[in-house]
């Protein structure tokens, strides 16, 4: 099944089998370990953001980039996976039957911690020198993802649950559009994945020196 929910932006829902959803999980949680490890995000108004992150290949803070956990414990961020580069690879072919271009290569993963209460802003992605589509894998519980428009955080926008394992990719027309996961969907993951909340990854090239 491959829904397209505007210009661009492509639904597959349960494109991850079990084992792979298994497998990324017990990934995260290495990933999620100090050095350079969870931390919790502060917004440039004093606020935090109420996800807790984990950055692969760079290190995202509002509103930028760095080689090192800036906001975290200063440590050098952990590579990019090879095998999460692939994936990105074969998220994109999936999503749009055609290959990423020669040369691309998925080098950031953001990988975000949703508890019950945990919410996300409207906010575009823009930080990234790269038109390249950014790929978004869920695991654990559902949550209520919020597609809007590239003019502002308001409508027009579309609900659409995302639930373990799905795909989502993000490239042409919606690349910049606004965004957000104004609610969490507590109990709903699979019974055997073994996680309370929700874990997103986005797949994403910089195009940054
Ligand atoms: C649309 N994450 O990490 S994934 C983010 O579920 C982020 O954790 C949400 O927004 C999450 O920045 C939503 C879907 C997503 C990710 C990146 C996008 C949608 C996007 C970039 C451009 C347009
Ligand atoms: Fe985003």
């Amino acid at each position: 099944e491959r829904t397209l929910i505007a210009p661009g932006a492509v639904h597959l829902p349960d494109w991850l089998e079990p084992a792979r959803q298994r497998e990324l999980l017990d990934a995260a949680r290495v990933w999620a370990r100090p050095p350079a490890g969870l931390r919790t995000v502060r917004t440039p108004g004093g606020g935090t953001m109420t996800a807790r992150q984990v950055c692969l290949g760079l290190h995202w803070y509002p509103y930028a980039y760095a080689r090192t956990a800036v906001d975290g414990d200063g440590a050098p961020v952990k590579p990019m996976p090879s095998r999460l580069a692939e994936l990105g690879r074969e998220a994109v072919a999936a999503a749009y039957g055609a290959p990423l271009a020669d040369g691309v290569e998925y080098d950031i993963a953001l990988v975000n911690f949703y508890g019950g209460d945990s919410r996300m802003g409207m906010h575009r992605d823009a930080e990234e020198r790269s038109g390249a589509p950014v790929v978004s894998l869920s695991l654990g519980d559902a949550c209520v993802f919020r597609f809007g428009n590239t003019a502002n955080r308001g409508r027009p926008y579309r609900d659409v649950e995302l639930r373990s394992g799905d795909l989502f990719v993000f490239g042409e027309a919606s690349r910049l559009a606004y965004h957000g996961v104004p609610k969490v969907l507590p109990g709903t993951g699979p019974q055997g994945l073994g996680l309370t909340g929700r874990l997103n990854i986005t797949l994403r090239v910089g195009g940054l020196p």
